[in-house]
């Protein structure tokens, strides 16, 4: 038998894998995504052409770990989590540059943008280690975590961003309320999916659905709708500018 031919061969997606269905459609949706990004980059005002790149590289680093996730799930059915982890610590701050790169206008700190990304990272390392280091403490890990998205949601909500955005107004302020949206009720998506997927108080919540389809819907509209968002921040900006 050729060996060789074997290896390379491309892993069966059965039927009623439907985890493996959603890590095949995110994948495509990021890569998507990224294309219509960078290449619509261009058609704007140079102030907002990088919050449109990073809203690119945010779904472009997704598409490159939705590819490897989806190989990783076809090859074991297993959780990828160490892709995915990666994938997220890259993103998720990758977000918060977006928040400031938006409140610049208002004369945003990059103090803020540092003090955004800080918790991003507390609350994906807190979150690797209940998910692939320490199970037996999953819900406690999940709950540091937890406190650090927490202070994420006051600070944009309540905190500085927002008198930022309140003094920017207009289609920014319009468009930082959108993007708190997206963080408090899609990025709620996350915790869970942690816990169908890992043991603790609530057990209950195993095998309602798969962790890592949560998790997949979760990334695909957090990543390409945030993106959109800014996306036509950008559109309305650019308007803004030809009428004036
Ligand atoms: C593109 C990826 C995004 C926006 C990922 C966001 C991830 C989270 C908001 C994860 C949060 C978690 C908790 C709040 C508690 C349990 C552990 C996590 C890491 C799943």
């Amino acid at each position: 038998m050729d060996l060789s031919l074997n290896l390379l061969a491309v892993a069966k997606v059965a039927v009623d894998d439907y985890v493996g269905f959603t890590f095949f459609v995110g994948c495509m949706a990021m890569m998507a995504a990224s294309a219509f990004f960078f290449l619509s980059m261009n058609s704007f005002d140079k102030k907002w052409r990088t919050s449109i790149l990073v809203s690119g590289l945010i779904t472009f680093i997704a598409a490159v770990h939705y590819w490897y996730m989806r190989d990783y799930w076809a090859a074991n059915v297993e959780s990828p989590t160490f892709f995915r982890y990666v994938d997220w610590v890259l993103t998720v701050p990758l977000m918060c540059v977006e928040f400031f790169l938006i409140l610049k206008v208002a004369g945003a700190k990059k103090s803020l943008m540092w003090r955004l990304i800080f918790l991003s990272v507390v609350m994906l390392v807190t979150g690797y280690i209940g998910e692939a280091v320490d199970r037996e403490n999953a819900a406690l890990w999940g709950f540091f975590s937890g406190a650090a998205y927490f202070v994420i949601v006051y600070d944009i909500w309540l905190g500085k961003a927002k008198k930022l955005a309140v003094a920017a107004g207009g289609s920014v302020l319009s468009a930082h309320k959108t993007l708190c949206w997206f963080v408090l009720v899609g990025w709620a998506i996350y915790p869970l999916g942690y816990m169908a997927g890992t043991p603790g108080w609530y057990d209950g919540l195993n095998g309602i659905l798969d962790m890592d389809v949560i998790y997949n819907i979760g990334d695909a509209i957090n990543k390409i709708g945030f993106g959109l968002v800014i996306y036509n921040l950008a559109v309305q900006k650019s308007d803004e500018t030809l009428k004036a």
